[in-house]
């Protein structure tokens, strides 16, 4: 198949050749993708999109290996993206990581492949949305993403994941890696893997101790109403009248277009008896046992009814969106300055500050101005 031969058509009728064909182009960024990610548009949506991030080494390959399992068996069908912003577009990336899940080679009900990136800033970021809207449209029941979560990482997984797995593993010293204040705000779920070797539970204790902090002081605003709201919906939690009328205002809090930590305060008033310090699940994990696997997963699955439950699916990918909507305006709006006429311009404005005849922030706005014509 050349790329040509790239439908939408095919790649929604679960034709693998094509999707595969599809998220190569995308890798390249190919021109001629567009028309066919156009074309899948109006597709898609369904999928549940997992970020599995982490430090290098702490598990994530071999957890999503067992997760990829576990889901099977549940009947899902699973797409895996390791996003490895390390390896060269060209090179064989990920290695061990294949072979490792190789043993899904033969289920087509599971589809698994790396993404590279030519190493241009903002490319590896776009290239992956671009792909798991492609896994999603090719009707992939959960689209996993794993990808390296330390300091800076190159792909913005919370604005691209439902639900963001963080993994922390024993041993990275007394600062934590993963848990660092910032990073640690992104995590839906937190895994604690490698719970085989000593001071897992120590990491457990000062991740919830650091959790608990952040929800005290509003800090951690992205998980902290979705946990009350998982409270007031776990069935178990209290009488049914007073879980059915939390559901209630909750939902009425949202449909006004509350923002989440509006809806936090709501819940934590009208919801008497759930306690306002829901914290997200912390779940101990050996990958390569499997052990704790059933519980991340149902932790996963858990966020995933809340976030359909309460509207903050949409109001998630709705802030996503638009965002992703500014960085692709941003990024038009550097090659539009790149262009030839438009250096000339930006060279007359420079020597116009140069000589004091305009001041610095005059020429920006002049140049806003011409860019800006709407
Ligand atoms: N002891 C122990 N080792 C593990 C566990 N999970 C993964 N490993 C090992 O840790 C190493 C790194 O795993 P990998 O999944 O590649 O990590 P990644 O870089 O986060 O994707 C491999 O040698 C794994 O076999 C675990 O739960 N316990
Ligand atoms: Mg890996």
């Amino acid at each position: 198949m050349d790329d040509s031969a790239v439908s939408a058509e095919r790649v929604r009728s679960g034709d693998i050749r094509a999707t595969a064909r599809l998220i190569s182009m995308i890798e390249r960024e190919e021109p001629s993708r567009l028309a066919v990610l156009k074309a899948l548009h109006a597709y898609g949506g369904g999928a549940h999109v997992v970020g599995i991030t982490g430090p290098p080494g702490a598990g994530k390959s071999t957890l999503t290996d067992k997760l990829v399992a576990e889901l099977r068996g549940r009947g899902r069908r699973v797409a895996v993206l390791a996003v490895d912003p390390s390896s060269p577009f060209t090179g064989g990336a990920i290695l061990g990581d294949r072979i490792r899940m190789q043993r899904h080679a033969t289920d087509e009900g599971v589809y698994i492949r790396s993404l590279a990136t030519r190493g241009h800033l903002g490319g590896l970021s776009r290239s992956a949305s671009e792909a798991v809207r492609v896994l999603d449209a090719a009707g992939y029941d959960d689209v996993i993403i794993e990808t390296v979560g330390v300091g800076q990482s190159e792909v913005d997984i919370v604005r691209i994941a439902d639900t963001v797995v963080l993994v922390s593993v024993p041993g990275l010293g007394d600062d934590i890696q993963a848990i660092k204040a910032g990073v640690m705000e992104i995590g839906d779920v937190f895994c604690v893997n490698k719970a085989d070797k000593d001071g897992a539970e120590r990491v457990v204790r000062e991740i919830r101790a650091m959790l608990e902090t952040a929800v005290l002081n509003g800090a951690a605003t992205r998980f902290s109403a979705l946990y009350t709201a998982r409270a007031a919906l776990a069935p178990a939690s209290t009488d049914p009248a007073t879980i059915e009328s939390a559901r209630d205002s909750l939902r009425d809090s949202l449909r006004g277009g509350a923002m989440e930590q509006g809806a936090f305060h709501h819940i934590a008033a009208q919801a008497p008896g759930h306690p306002n310090l829901e914290i997200p699940p912390v779940v101990c994990t050996v990958a390569e046992t499997g052990q704790g696997i059933v519980e991340l997963v149902n932790e996963i699955k858990t966020h995933e009814a809340a976030l359909a439950a309460t509207g903050f699916l949409r109001s998630r990918r709705e802030a996503n969106l638009a965002w992703e909507l500014g960085r692709g305006a941003a990024e038009r709006v550097l090659s539009a300055l790149e262009r030839d006429e438009r250096k000339e311009t930006m060279s007359e404005l420079a020597r116009a500050v140069l000589d004091k005849r305009i001041d610095y922030y005059d020429a920006l706005d002049t140049l806003e101005k011409a860019l800006t014509r709407y």
